[in-house]
């Protein structure tokens, strides 16, 4: 017997048609709400999916629903005509024998091949999802359609797509569709969803569904579970970059050419780390790269091309620059040590301020005794990685609002991102500085469990500071 805590999971998965007039996003729907941008074909012409198409959605190795993709519905009002011609009033056929003459008609096969496949599916299934374009007016034709798809006697959910589209008619198809006693209905926009769209889309199907409605509160329990690791993960990946750039820090000479060598090789370091990143990233949400390539954003594209360690880069975005980060030919880096003539004495009251806690004189010993001898310290400045932060964050706002159908390139709005731009760094980073050891980028890396807890932390923070209210976690 199940207990309390075991998901009640279904021993054949649910059925659900997504139904609907042609190019109304029914294809996007599904990529969306099954995560995977790979699935069908979706273009900006009507007729794009000619066939009935399958896809599950499991909770682990189980498949909990299946969605059914189908051809969008090309001609209602002839349909609903044709029909009405093959059952004629006096013989009183109900609904389904309608559809039933209809399916065993010759222009079922012609004419009205696409309907046919949809009705056809229809009756198979549990429910289905009927996808509205709402920039459209609600025309006579949607309401044949639905009528001919109610007939078919399954319910039927009205999803409510383009519903941030500058002439979207919400309020209108509302009005229209309660009109026709349909009382449930989601708005799910396909490219942009609401956070909680998915959790409203089952909430109303659990409602029209009685009978399974155990099986879609697990799905909706499930998909909260994995956003919120999603998002976790996410803020861990941003928390591993900013530890191996905070904590990197590389000797060199104390002349001049070295210094700016120097600063070449973190700067490439620091890039290369970034943009390995934001793969990460895209990986992590499923999304492609070939996205951004062809789209040339964000990668090389105006912001997000910006260099990182461009002074300019650091005030437009916002961020309060510090010294280093406009300093010439070091631009972006802070140089430990390096004012000229330093004293022992004064050097080791600098040090303590700018690395916040030193791990023991002995590494701090050994750093003046570098300098001593003509070498100094090269790391990145506070407001480079700040604005590291800053990208990265928004970046992952971006992918947790983007629906897998979304066809233009992500757009990063970094002035959204809140608490980097004149904050002092996080004490965990602040931590992190004096730790060489904990880059991966630099040549002293050692694992370890205080670096391992410290990236939680900081992921932890992180993930924090950026949830606003009405936010779902
Ligand atoms: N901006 C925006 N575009 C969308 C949205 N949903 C779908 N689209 C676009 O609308 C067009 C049609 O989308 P499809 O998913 O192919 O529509 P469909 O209903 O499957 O079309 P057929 O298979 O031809 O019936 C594509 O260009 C999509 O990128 C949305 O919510 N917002
Ligand atoms: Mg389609």
């Amino acid at each position: 017997m199940a207990t309390h805590n075991e998901p009640q999971l279904p021993a054949t998965p649910l059925e659900v048609a997504v139904v609907g007039h042609t190019n109304t996003g029914k294809t996007s729907l599904l990529r969306t709400l099954t995560r995977n941008p790979e699935f069908g074909e979706v273009n900006d012409s009507p007729g794009t999916t000619r066939h009935v198409e399958g896809i599950q959605l499991l909770i682990g190795e189980t498949p909990v629903i299946e969605f059914f993709d189908t051809p969008g519905i090309e001609d209602a009002i002839g349909l609903a005509d044709y029909i009405d011609r093959l059952c004629p009033r006096e013989e009183r056929l109900d609904a389904w024998e309608r559809i039933d003459r209809f399916l065993d008609s010759v222009e079922s096969r012609r004419r009205f091949e696409q309907e046919a496949r949809v009705l056809k599916k229809m009756l198979d299934v549990d429910a289905a999802l009927y996808v509205i374009d709402t920039r459209d007016p609600m025309l006579s034709k949607h309401k044949e359609e639905l009528a001919t798809l109610a007939s078919c006697g399954r319910p039927i959910l009205p999803v409510l797509n383009f519903t941030r589209h500058k002439y979207q008619r919400v309020d209108e198809w509302r009005e229209g569709l309660t009109r026709l006693a349909m009382h449930a209905i989601v708005e799910f926009d396909t490219v942009a969803p609401p956070l909680d769209g998915e959790d409203q889309l089952y909430e109303r199907l659990a409602v029209l569904l009685d009978r399974h409605a155990a099986t879609l509160r697990t799905l909706q329990d499930n998909i909260r579970t994995q956003r919120q690791q999603r998002r976790q993960e996410a803020y861990r990946l941003l928390a591993e970059l900013l530890v191996d750039v905070a904590a990197l820090r590389i000797s060199t000479p104390a002349n001049p050419a070295a210094l700016e060598e120097t600063t070449q090789v973190l700067r490439d370091l620091v890039r290369q780390r970034e943009q390995h990143c934001l793969q990460a990233l895209l990986t992590h949400y499923n999304f492609r790269r070939e996205d951004f390539l062809q789209h040339t954003l964000p990668l090389e594209g105006e912001r997000w091309g910006m260099d990182l360690f461009s002074p300019q880069t650091l005030k437009e975005a916002g961020i309060e620059v510090g010294k280093g980060a406009a300093a010439g030919a070091a631009a972006g880096f802070t140089v430990d040590l390096i004012t000229a003539g330093l004293s022992l004495g004064s050097g080791t009251l600098i040090g303590a301020a700018v690395g916040g806690a030193w791990q023991g004189l002995d590494r701090f010993g050994k750093r003046l005794l570098g300098k001593l001898r003509g070498y100094q310290e090269v790391t990145v400045d506070n407001s480079v990685i700040r604005l590291l932060a800053a990208r990265q964050t928004a970046l992952i706002q971006a992918l947790e609002q983007r629906g897998h159908a979304a066809r233009d390139p992500i757009t990063i709005d970094i002035d959204r991102v809140a608490g980097f731009h004149d904050a002092q760094l996080p004490d965990t980073l602040i931590e992190t500085r004096s730790n060489p050891q904990w880059s991966t980028l630099g040549d002293a890396f050692e694992p370890s469990v205080r670096r391992q807890r410290l990236i939680e932390r900081l992921a932890q923070t992180l993930g924090e500071s950026q949830i606003t209210e009405g936010q779902i976690t």
